[in-house]
């Protein structure tokens, strides 16, 4: 199923004086337009690729779809993350979350500040749930893909590091992974994906 650019909750002038009209405009509807179709044509590929057996390009393609694909969603959260009667603190559950797990909300807006400047050219800061752990934690992404996408829940894991396999294997990874093929359980994986 095709992805589609959703349109912006709010008018594109509903942030301002804070976030300007015309960088909304472009962000929304010309940045975050492209992410959406390169990650349409990245799939797009991959079943071709899927259909010919034909997995010569299916680094690039993969490549693609990480990077478009963490634009996209990404950017589907960045605009309900803000609002025209934004600002301020948040109350209940989420604000005792986060004074338990930085000390204050202040510090917890400093952090995340900072680790907002710090991050390296371009990329992201995020507020994150760690899913096995459940504590919220405050990350921060160089440019937004490293051949993944956030918002994904791993199902079905393998390692790959040369010290997964070299002991045995040695260069051949492609015959660890035949080998990893006949130990997966799939109780397991099913059990994973049913935890919606
Ligand atoms: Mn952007």
């Amino acid at each position: 199923m095709a992805h589609e650019l959703p349109p912006l909750p709010y008018a594109y002038n509903a942030l301002e004086p804070h976030i300007d009209e015309a960088t909304m405009r472009l962000h929304h509807d010309k940045h975050h337009l492209a992410y959406v179709n390169g990650l349409n044509n990245a799939e797009a590929k991959l079943n071709e690729a899927r259909d010919k057996g034909d997995y010569a390009l299916v680094k690039h393609w993969e490549r693609e779809a990480a990077f478009h694909g963490a634009g996209h969603f990404l950017h589907c959260i960045f605009w309900e993350n803000m609002g025209p009667n934004g600002g301020g603190k948040p109350s209940g559950a989420l604000l005792d979350a986060l004074t338990s797990r930085f000390g204050s909300f202040d510090n917890f807006m400093k952090h995340f500040k900072a680790a907002g400047t710090a991050v390296e050219a371009s990329g992201w800061v995020l507020l994150v749930r760690n899913n096995m752990t459940k504590a919220i934690d405050i990350l921060t992404a160089e440019k937004h893909q490293n051949l993944s996408q956030w918002v994904v829940t791993p199902l079905l894991v393998c390692d790959v590091w040369e010290h997964a396999y070299y002991l045995k294997y040695q260069n051949n990874r492609a015959a660890y992974l035949d080998a990893f093929a006949n130990v997966i359980n799939w109780d397991d994986v099913s059990k994973r994906w049913q935890q919606k």
